[in-house]
């Protein structure tokens, strides 16, 4: 094993959103007009090294591609329960794939009770297609008054040039490892379960992909 960290992530969103041309330039730094929906799952990964106070993390990255399409639903929905954080994407020209992003969270939901990481995951509203400017039809304004009701992050990306496609699953993954750092820090504290007994010295902690990520102690 030559990485620290296994981190799954998910993209979610109404077929066409640009899932699959998301990740593509994610992990290859290419895109294609063409649009091939995609069948059922799919996945792409990458390597990347996490920095965070003069620390380095080798982090492996494993991007699950899911299908918007309907009848995909029950297929895709059994992987949310493995995702450590999740990429909803929605397309900037596109009013539907917008008002489908109260529904996706609501699925994501569903899923939460069953979730093997934590009950309240990490979520990026990406509005894709920020390229596309002469048909926009979602303002800036109103996708971040959406994201902060739901209490998202939000940027707009595009597949199409690059534009914060990066950035997007770099602010996930932050959020993501300061959740497992808070995670760790909580099981060190005196008296809890797993944590040294008070006026033990403080315990090296090796961090290997994580078995519990939720950060709420
Ligand atoms: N101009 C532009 N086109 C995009 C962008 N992202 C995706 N597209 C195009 O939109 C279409 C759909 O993209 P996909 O990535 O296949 O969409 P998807 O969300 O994976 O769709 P499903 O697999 O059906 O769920 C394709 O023709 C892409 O080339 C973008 O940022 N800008
Ligand atoms: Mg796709």
């Amino acid at each position: 094993m030559d990485y620290d960290y296994l981190i799954k992530f998910l993209a979610l969103g109404d077929s066409g959103a640009g899932k699959t041309s998301f990740l593509y330039q994610y992990t290859d730094g290419t895109f294609n007009n063409r649009f091939i929906s995609t069948v059922g799952i799919d996945f792409r990964e990458k390597r990347l090294v996490y920095r965070s106070q003069g620390h380095s993390q080798r982090v492996h990255l494993q991007l699950w591609d899911t299908a918007g399409q309907e009848r995909y639903r029950s297929l895709t929905t059994a992987f949310y329960r493995d995702a450590m954080g999740f990429l909803l994407l929605f397309d900037l020209t596109n009013e539907q794939s917008f008002l489908e992003v109260r529904n996706w969270l609501d699925q994501l939901r569903d899923a939460h009770h069953t979730h093997a990481y934590c009950e309240d995951p990490d979520v990026v509203l990406c509005g894709n297609k920020c390229d596309l400017e002469d048909k926009r039809i979602i303002s800036e304004q109103r996708a971040k008054e959406t994201a902060e009701k739901y209490g998202l992050l939000y940027l707009e990306t595009s597949a199409a040039t690059g534009q914060n496609v990066s950035r997007a699953v770099e602010m996930l993954l932050d959020r993501v490892m300061r959740r497992m750092e808070m995670a760790v820090d909580c099981a060190m504290l005196p008296g809890r379960h797993g944590g040294p007994k008070p006026g033990a010295q403080e315990a090296n902690v090796i961090l290997h992909p994580p078995h519990s990520t939720c950060g709420s102690c």
